[in-house]
């Protein structure tokens, strides 16, 4: 039997990523926003229902270019989560900023949005909050302490990509969101990743700090760096987009039977989905608590049959050797986020997972 990974790239068929390829081989136009670059940006416009989509080589370098455009002062304070990949927490970092980690809720992991406000000081200038496993945080209440504070809310939404919430694309909350299109995503464009918005002055700003600055042939504006997809990426994005709402559809059939397997099992727990959300299901994250396993020996017996589950957080980034001497780090002052790091397993998920893997997946977690 083959090995079964947490995730598997969505690809499209050879040939129609040749066909999509062959303008360049004509063109001998390979980067620098091309004729793919601007095919996929418009595309992606259209689909997620957003004024501007400026893309990125990937999701990280979007992020930290986004918080470096709101032009913050050093020192300056964001409240974040740590129950996340390590790109958020190093993205406020790597800009001189002060990230403060605020807890997530026990019902989807995203933001505690009681805690935030305890949080906020007079140096606060941002909140930075991530769409967990696709979850949709409580983007209404976060605005509203936003607005009272005068803050910028940038989302991290690496994994929300084609998520609604009332039927408003993930793409329009907050000041601007992040995507990350890399190969393990729900779509992808290889590495690869977006900055949204609805704020027509940030186009300008979003695309120098991608291009050097550069405004035209002899004209440079900005000390921008380089950090534009390829006209590579942008084909891959074209041709995926193209199948992307069939994954899905695939994915929700994973999900499903995953539910069926696992929903009330003792000492199993779900993620808990927000009411009026049309998910991607990007993850699929199972929390041991009080089952006859601890997750750490389901992972390993996982791994014994070929099975690579992921403990997709842990650990927690309040908790990277980076950050020790940070006096805001430290898992104690984000007891859920420590308890679902050490509980928490993402089992395979992707479009083409065989039901009948789910179904084996399932009978080794309950055997
Ligand atoms: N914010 C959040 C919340 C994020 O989760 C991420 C990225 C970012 C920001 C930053 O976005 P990017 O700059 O990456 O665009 C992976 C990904 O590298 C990373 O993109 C992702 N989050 C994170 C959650 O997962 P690893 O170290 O776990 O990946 P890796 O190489 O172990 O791959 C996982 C599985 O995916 C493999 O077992 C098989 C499959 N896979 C992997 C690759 C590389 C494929 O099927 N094809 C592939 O090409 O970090």
């Amino acid at each position: 039997m083959s090995n079964i990974l947490v995730t598997r790239s969505s690809m499209p068929d050879y040939s129609e990523y040749c066909e999509e390829i062959k303008k360049l081989w004509d063109s001998h136009w390979l980067t620098n926003m091309g004729i793919e670059h601007k095919t996929l940006q418009y595309e992606l416009e259209k689909y997620l229902d957003c004024p501007h989509v400026v893309l990125y080589t990937n999701g990280h370098l979007a992020l930290e270019n986004v918080i470096a455009a709101m032009q913050f002062k050093p020192g300056s304070e964001v409240v974040t989560t740590p129950f996340t990949f390590a790109s958020t927490t190093h993205a406020i970092v790597r800009n001189g900023l002060v990230p403060i980690f605020c807890d997530v809720n026990d019902y989807d992991y995203t933001i505690d949005v009681d805690k935030i406000e305890a949080l906020i000081t007079d140096k606060t200038v941002a909140i930075v909050p991530v769409h967990v496993y696709g979850n949709i945080c409580d983007v209404e209440r976060i605005q509203s302490i936003a607005d009272k504070h005068n803050l910028k809310v940038i989302y991290d939404a690496a994994h929300a990509f084609a998520v609604k919430y009332k039927g408003v694309s993930s793409a329009n909350f907050g000041d601007a969101s992040m995507f990350s299109f890399h190969a393990t995503k729900v779509f992808n464009t290889i590495e690869g990743g977006a900055v949204c918005f609805k704020d027509d002055t940030l186009v300008s700003i979003m695309n120098d700090m991608k291009n050097f600055g550069i405004r035209g042939p002899e004209r440079v504006v900005f000390v921008g760096g380089n950090a534009k997809m390829n006209e590579f990426q942008a084909a891959m994005g074209i041709c995926n987009l193209r199948h992307l709402d069939d994954e899905i559809t695939k994915r929700k059939k994973v999900m499903e039977r995953y539910r069926q397997h696992l929903e009330n099992t003792e000492g199993i727990k779900l993620c808990k989905e927000r009411d009026n959300v049309e998910s991607n299901y990007a993850y699929f994250p199972v929390v041991f608590d009080g089952y006859k396993y601890s997750r750490n020996v389901v992972f390993e017996r996982l791994a014994e049959k070929g099975i690579g589950a992921r403990k997709y957080f842990y650990p927690i980034t309040n908790s990277f050797e980076c950050y020790v001497d940070y006096p805001t780090a430290g898992v104690e002052k984000t007891p859920v986020a420590a308890y679902l790091a050490d509980r928490v397993l993402t089992l395979p998920m992707y479009a083409d997972l065989e039901l009948s893997d789910v179904d084996r997946i399932c009978d080794i977690i309950k055997r």
